[in-house]
Order: structure tokens, then sequence, then C-alpha cells
């Protein structure tokens, strides 16, 4: 059934800061009745619910703007059969995957065979989105993709921003934005004392040893997990989740998501309504001014339980970059917005996203209990040959198996587009699976110095048989849409006042690390700058 939230009379009163919010393991959204219904009239409307949508949340409610948010995935507060919100990663049923009655893993395969499981077909958490060329992953739920990911919080390096980003000031991004998103996301850093002595990231240290053997440098990497709660999973005095093989189908404690940070913030001014398990499907003008947004609302099954059509002043587009990417290129295959630019659907890639993993000798251990948020990265990133930011990945499944697993985040400099199909009605991409073939390279470059250095092989049953790279999925989507080109410089849709995006799909194909950071800093910058000319 449809969960529709809102804030109004629930939590009235003081404006409790972000920071003090995110510190609270137990608020989130809670429920309410009010949700949008057909003819409404509104002010603000935001597609989607991931980092995007969030900040832009927070920032009209706290201008004093009625804000709606519309989230096709379910709101994640009632616990299932087992007591739990979420499922774990061994155990995985329905919630795990977006209307699928498989599951579909990135590491689909154990010793060549087949590692999925038959489920019940659910709205649940985790999209796998099939392309010709690439499954994309993406969170579904209120908060996005703060739902299912790593949390790991990573600030890019300044002089790359400038690079994919040369018409947005970086020193005002790195003294301004940057440091917002980071205090309202919650960001913290894991003690390095206690890393050195925790069994679950026993993992890690054999990667850093291992890389540091090859000459390669490693960085902690700061997250949006409650580091002081993991410590206390380790010691056995609070419920485990991190180390309790929790991350990709959601977390049941411990996890900074954007439901417990920007959106209950945002909740908290009285001003916000969610209104989940809805799909945006078409907005176009409106007779009398502003948009008609059309919607689809959803049940549990996956099911169309009926249609609503809204009008809204503004509508944001924050459907991550593949959801806005693909509204916005059939709005104009379809005439419904057909002035958009050209440039709608360019420029799309993956982050130069690749897995793969390594075969330990019998006595480099990686541990049993692993935790599930990776704290730690091979950055080869200055190697102009082929640079790589490369995650050091759990892989928590409960028992020794010897294996380093890693995502390659690399500088793959191709990209695909978003086109209409005019036959199916549908939006395809055109990203071809071979087009990852520089992050394969760039990732050898590393990986191949480890696996001769320590007298290692690549692991090849675990992305399919016989196939050593994950090079055919991504969790890192972005562009589409991009800033300054299919946008104006701060989002604004050129043609079509009061249509603005403000999600990944403005960042053109790669910023060489973690993305949510990046994407949280600019949507800070650009709603800021929207409040400040357009809204006031
Ligand atoms: P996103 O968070 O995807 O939010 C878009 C929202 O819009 C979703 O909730 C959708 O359900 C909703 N939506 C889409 N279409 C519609 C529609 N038509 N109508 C209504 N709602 C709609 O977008 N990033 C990091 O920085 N660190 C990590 O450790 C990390 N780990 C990851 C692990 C996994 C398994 C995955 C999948 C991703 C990971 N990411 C990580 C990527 C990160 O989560 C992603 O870049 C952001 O979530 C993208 O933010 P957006 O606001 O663009």
């Amino acid at each position: 059934m449809a969960r529709q939230l809102s804030r109004r009379g629930l939590l009235k009163g003081s404006a409790a800061t972000v920071a003090a919010l995110a510190a609270s393991s137990t608020l989130g959204v809670p429920r309410a009745s009010a949700a949008l219904s057909s003819g409404d009239h509104v002010s603000a409307l935001i597609i989607g619910s991931g980092y995007g949508g969030a900040v832009t949340a927070l920032r009209l409610t706290q201008a004093g703007i009625d804000t709606h948010v519309v989230e096709m995935g379910m709101s994640w507060t009632t616990a299932g059969a087992d007591g739990k919100v979420f499922c774990d990663m061994l155990n995985p049923d329905g919630r795990s995957y977006w209307l699928r009655t498989k599951t579909d893993q990135p590491v689909g395969y154990f010793l060549g065979f087949s590692a999925n499981k038959t489920i019940s077909k659910y709205t649940g958490i985790l999209d796998s989105e099939a392309f010709a060329g690439i499954r994309v992953y993406q969170g579904r739920g209120v908060g996005g993709g703060s739902l299912v990911n790593g949390g790991m919080a990573v600030t890019p390096r300044r002089d790359y921003f400038e690079e994919i980003l040369p018409s947005v000031d970086a020193g005002e991004m790195f003294a301004k934005y940057f440091p917002r998103a980071n205090a309202a996301l919650g960001v913290n850093n894991i003690d390095p004392t206690w890393f050195e002595s925790a069994s679950c990231y026993q993992y890690a240290r054999l990667s850093r040893d291992q890389a540091g053997e090859s000459g390669f440098t490693t960085r902690f990497v700061p997250n949006v997990y409650d580091f002081d709660y993991m410590e206390r999973e380790q010691a056995d005095t609070v419920p485990r989740s991190a180390l309790a093989s929790e991350v990709i189908y959601g977390n049941n404690y411990g996890k900074r998501s954007l439901d417990k940070t920007y959106l209950a913030a945002a909740a908290a001014t009285g001003r916000l309504t969610i209104t989940a398990l809805h799909t945006v499907t078409a907005v176009s003008p409106a007779a009398g001014g502003g948009y008609t947004v059309a919607m689809t609302q959803l049940n549990t099954a996956g099911n169309p339980i009926g249609t609503k059509s809204v009008t809204a002043d503004r509508v944001f587009f924050a459907a991550g970059s593949v959801g806005t990417s693909k509204l916005l290129v059939a709005m104009k295959g379809q005439g419904k917005l057909p002035n958009l630019p050209a440039a709608v659907g360019q420029r799309w890639g993956n982050n130069g996203n690749v897995m793969v993993a390594r075969a330990n000798h019998i006595w480099d251990t990686t541990g049993s209990l692993q935790s599930g948020m990776p704290a730690m990265g091979i950055d080869n990133w200055s190697d102009s040959a082929g640079p790589v930011f490369a995650e050091i990945a759990p892989f928590p499944a409960g028992t020794e198996l010897w294996i380093s697993l890693y995502l390659a985040i690399t500088k793959n400099p191709n990209r695909g587009q978003f086109v209409y199909n005019t036959a199916t009605g549908g939006v395809d991409l055109t990203w071809q699976t071979a087009q990852n073939q520089p992050a394969i390279d760039a990732a050898k470059r590393v990986f191949d110095a480890i696996n001769t250095k320590q007298s290692t092989v690549y692991r090849s049953d675990l992305f399919g048989p016989n196939k050593v790279w994950g090079d055919d999925f991504t969790y890192h989507p972005l562009g589409g849409c991009v800033l300054n080109q299919a946008t104006d410089n701060y989002g604004r849709l050129p043609g079509y006042p009061g249509l603005y995006v403000i999600d990944g799909s403005l960042i053109p194909g790669s910023t060489g690390v973690n993305p949510f950071v990046t994407i949280t800093a600019l949507a800070e910058r650009n709603i800021d700058k929207i409040i400040a000319t357009d809204l006031s």
C-alpha cells in the first residue's frame, strides 16, 4: 500500500539543525496521511527523493515554501515479518529488489554458477535497470540511493572537479558547498587506531598492505555510516547492521541515510509532503501557467492502481541520472516539452566503474566477519596513463573466502546517450559494454602489479563463468542532462521557466570518486542561487 508522508503537525516548532538530526539514529521521516490528490495546485514539486531531491526539499521548506516530493519507491519505515525493515544480503527476499522474481546481485556468480535466488515480486529497495550494454543499480524508496549505497562520502579532487565542471566556481564549492554538504550528510571518519584492531576490517588491512607492497597509496575514506555505532557492533553491545551483511538492500541501524538527515530536517519545518509509490510519467506546460505533472500510483506488487494529475508552479527533476534523463528525453520525443535543448540525454557515463576480485593465498585471510561499509581506497589517480581510485570493497559472505574485491573508479572518456524510441515509446541508452574497455585497462595497471608482486591471480568465477571483470554494470550513473549544456549554469531548463534539474544527471559522466558528495554539494549551490534569484 502507498505510504504518504508529511511532517505537518508531527514535528512542529524548532528548526533543529540537520547535524542534530543526523546524530539521532532513530529519527526518520514519520508517516502521515497527506498526499497529493488529482487537481491539486502546488508551488513546488520535486520528482525523486535522493540526494538532489532531499537537498532541494530542505532548502525550499526552510525558505518557507510548501514542497511536495513524489517518489516511485516506498517509504521504508515498516518492519517485515522478521521484525526488520530491511533484509540482509545473505537472505534476500522481496524487499531486496525492485519488481524482480530473482535477485540480480552485482557479484552474481560463485565458482562460475549463478548465486542469484528466487524472490517474490515487490517494490523492493534496489533496482537493477537493464539497458542494452549495461545494468544500472539504483535505490528505490524515500531516500533514493542513500538507502542502498556503501555510504562512502568522498569529496572529489579539486583539479578534477575543475576539469569536469569548468563553469562552476570551484573556490566557492570547496569553501562553502562541499563543507555544507558534508556537515548536513553527517559524514564521519573512522578511528585509525580502532581500524587497525577491528577484525571486521581485516580484509581492508590486507588489501592496503598488498597495495603498499606494490608502491600504491591507500587512504581512509569518510562515510555516513556512524563509525561509533560500528565500533559497538564489533564489541557486540548493539544489534549488528554493517557487520551483519547489510548494505545494498538497506541498513537497519547505523546508516545516516537521507530520511534521517536532509529529509527529516525538511519534514521538521512542517512544509514537506512526500507522496511515495507514485511514478511521475509526464511533465508538460499547463494551460493557465505552471506545469501539469502526471503520475501513476503503484501497489507493492508494482501494479498501477490509479493515475493523478497535479499542477505545479515549479518542478525540480531529481529522479537521478537515469530517471531524469529518461523523463526529459521522453517528454521531448513525445512533443510535451519540444523545445528542450539537443544536449538533453547526452553525455552519460558510468563514472568509469569496473569491479574485480583477486584470490589470496591461504595464509592471507580476509576474515569471516567483514564490515559492509568500505573504509579505504587505493588512490592511483595521479597515474596519467590510467587514473584509478579503487574502493577496497567487502565480500561479507559470513565465512572466510580469501577474496579481495575492488570497485575501481576510472577516467573512462567514453559516453552514451539516451534516445527516444518511437517504436516502443521507451528510452534507450546507447552505451555498449565494450565502451568500458578503458576502465579495465586502467584497473589492470594496478591489479596486475599487485598480482605479480603477491604471486596471486584474478578470480574469474564471480562476474560470470570465466569472466574476470565486472564491466557490465554500474553503481554510479552520471550525466544525461549536463550542467551549462542541457541546462543553464544552475540547472534551469532553457525555454521552460520553472523547470529545474538538480541531481546526478548534471555531472558529465565522471567525478573520479564516489559521487554522492559531489551531487549533494552541487545541489546545495544550485538551490541557493535558485531561491535567491527565482523565488524571492
Ligand atoms: P538517486 O539517489 O538515485 O535518487 C533518485 C530518486 O528518484 C530515487 O529514489 C528514484 O526511485 C526516484 N525516481 C526515479 N524516477 C522517478 C519517477 N519517474 N517518479 C518518481 N520518482 C522517481 O539520485 N555513491 C557514493 O558516493 N558512495 C557510495 O558508497 C556509493 N555506493 C553505492 C552503492 C550502490 C549499491 C549503489 C546503487 C549506488 C552507490 N552510490 C554511491 C551512488 C549514489 O547512491 C548515487 O550516485 C546517488 O544516489 C545519486 O543521487 P541522485 O540524487 O542523482
